[in-house]
């Protein structure tokens, strides 16, 4: 069991329970987050809290990177952590990221595609795939320009650096921050009152500000353009030194090929 769920009167709680692995999203949790997701959605639940626990060390590593391809598209449509992105941006009620400890690359996105975060001091957050030579795809770089501040993301993503729970705060990735003792309390007070208020109309504008918020029409000569860069990156030697250097536990040696 990689997943916990519980049920607050109309709000659910999800837990990622896998410290072992730092909460790593590989395909077997986030089948068993997608299935409880689902559980939940059909409950009628009213508001959705997602979290590793209050005091978690680390909130989640992001992807699996055991269950990173070599030499193949890391992020396909149907990468399981894309799907999960889809499920959080789809589910028909508010999903709050509550967070205490270090959130890492796709976890980041993953918290940043939930429509509420909030944290404590231990809060991290970082945007790793240069770390891994990986590049990062359509979906994700547009979520992290609707999201973020162009030169806050620029500098994470370019970077990789961890930034704090201040930092975060002051650059509007949280919504709260709040003393870990208060964390569940204030976050389940948030849920609450969400759940409260007229769910159709709630779900309606939900869904309205993810539809309006893609709107946006790629040409296809851009698409075209970045699957070819990208495509140069995960056929780079580069790209299976991140993955190796992680696996070895030893800092990766890129050289740009
Ligand atoms: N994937 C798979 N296994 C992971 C993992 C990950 N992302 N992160 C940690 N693990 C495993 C690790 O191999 C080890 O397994 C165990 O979790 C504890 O890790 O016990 P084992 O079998 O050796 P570790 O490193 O000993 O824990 P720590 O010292 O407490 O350090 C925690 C952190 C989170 C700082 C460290 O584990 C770490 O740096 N992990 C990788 C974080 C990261 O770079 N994530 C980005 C993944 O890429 C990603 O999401 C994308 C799509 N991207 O970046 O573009």
């Amino acid at each position: 069991m990689y997943v916990s769920s519980e049920q607050a009167g109309d709000v659910g709680i999800l837990t990622l329970t896998h410290p072992e692995k730092r909460n790593a999203l590989s395909r077997a949790l986030i089948a068993e987050l997608m299935e409880q997701m689902e559980v939940l959605a059909a409950a009628r639940c009213r508001a959705l809290i997602l979290t590793a626990g209050v005091g978690a060390r680390v909130w989640s590593a992001g992807h699996d990177i055991n269950e990173l391809p070599h030499g193949e598209d890391p992020l396909l449509y149907s990468d399981p952590l894309e799907q999960l992105l889809r499920a959080v941006r789809h589910f028909p009620a508010p999903v709050i990221a509550m967070v205490s400890g270090s959130v890492w690359g796709g976890a980041t996105d993953l918290v940043l595609s939930c429509d509420i975060i909030v944290g404590d001091d231990s809060c991290s957050f970082a945007l790793t795939p240069v770390n891994l030579g990986l590049p990062y795809n359509t979906a994700g770089t547009l979520n992290f320009i609707r999201r973020l501040p162009l030169n806050v993301a620029k500098e994470m993503i370019f970077t990789a650096r961890p930034i704090d729970a201040a930092e975060a705060e002051s650059w509007h990735i949280l919504n709260h921050r709040v003393p870990t003792a208060e964390l569940q309390s204030f976050t389940l007070a948030l849920a609450n009152r969400i759940a409260t208020k007229a769910p159709l109309a709630v779900a309606a504008i939900k869904e309205q500000f993810r539809m309006l918020g893609d709107s946006a029409p790629l040409q296809p000569g851009i698409f075209e353009r970045i699957q070819e860069l990208r495509h140069k990156v995960y056929k780079s030697r580069d790209y299976v030194e991140g993955i190796s250097a992680f696996k070895e536990k030893r800092p990766p040696r890129f050289r740009g090929e």
